[in-house]
């Protein structure tokens, strides 16, 4: 098996031998066009989901559109290792999903060519999502317990790098750009209006039942049990499908059953003084 270790570019984490610096550098030189939609999250954000939610939405909310494709197919993500032969050969509209920091991005897009979606979720539950991961996932590291990972994950010492630097950056420079912020607790608790929010930010006109569509087919249950939605076919040698699963729970507030209260008073005192001057604010539970 390739041995897959955090490598450092320009400040941020990539996993070796899934992630190439040579690609993610080339990407602030991509030629941006106008249709072109980046999906951008810290990873466990609610990634697949947009994946899922996009690429229905292009077909109008017909799933038989999309079995015939891994939804990591239809809308992939720019900074793996074959990402630039997919993005810059792909038909109009190029639809991509992307972990890295803003300032990884296209230069384009900066000026207000194509169109960010921001996917944010609470930190806490990242958290505890990224633990599970970590556990199920071959190129990161399993972690001894939740208690490390908590420490490491806080810290910022994972693939992504610090929760609180990737809202800042990307939230901080959103004017620059055609840019829309969405919440996975939003879309937990409304998932309807929050797929009108993106029809309309990307001038997609779906009727009342293709929308229907769209969210019947994106929710935790329907793309647990889609194979092609659900990761499972994912090879072995990247996510270990005997130990998790990628629809894990799905829920808001599961970092209540993990953090201790002491955990908990430490990571609201960080939160805190990260955010003091960002306005934005989750749902916790
Ligand atoms: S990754 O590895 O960064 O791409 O992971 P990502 O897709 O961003 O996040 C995975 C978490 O999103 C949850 N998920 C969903 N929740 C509710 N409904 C739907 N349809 C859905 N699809 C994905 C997934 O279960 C992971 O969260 P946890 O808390 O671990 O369940």
């Amino acid at each position: 098996a390739p041995e897959y270790k955090l490598v450092p570019l320009r400040g941020f984490s990539l996993i070796s031998g899934i992630h190439s610096p040579e690609v993610v550098d080339q990407i602030q030189n991509f030629e941006i066009q106008d249709s072109d939609v980046f999906v951008i999250t810290y990873p466990k954000s609610g990634t697949i989901w947009l994946q899922q939610i996009l690429s229905l939405i292009e077909v109008k909310g017909d799933v038989t559109a999309t079995i015939n494709q891994l939804n990591s197919e239809r809308v992939p993500w720019i900074e793996l290792l074959d990402s630039r032969k997919q993005f810059v050969s792909a038909p109009s509209p190029r639809i991509c999903v992307s972990h890295l920091p803003y300032k990884f991005m296209p230069v384009g897009l900066k000026q207000k060519k194509g169109k960010v979606i921001y996917v944010a979720r609470n930190p806490k539950d990242v958290l505890v999502s990224y633990y599970h991961f970590h556990k199920y996932a071959n190129m990161l590291e399993t972690p001894k317990d939740f208690d490390t990972f908590f420490e490491k994950g806080k810290e910022g010492n994972v693939f992504g790098n610090c929760w609180f630097e990737h809202v800042k950056s990307w939230f901080s420079h959103k004017d620059e750009m055609n840019f829309l912020y969405i919440t996975y607790e939003d879309m937990i608790k409304d998932l309807r209006s929050v797929v009108e929010r993106i029809t309309s930010f990307l001038a997609r006109n779906l009727t009342s039942q293709q929308l229907n569509d769209v969210i019947e087919h994106s929710t935790f249950k329907n793309m647990k049990n889609n194979p092609q939605a659900n990761y499972q076919q994912i090879p072995v040698i990247l996510l270990n499908h005997q130990l998790g699963s990628f629809l894990r729970k799905g829920t808001v507030g599961d970092w209540k059953n993990y953090f201790t209260v002491a955990q908990n008073e430490r990571f609201d005192r960080v939160y805190q003084q990260k955010m003091k001057d960002v306005p934005l604010s989750f749902i916790w539970d």
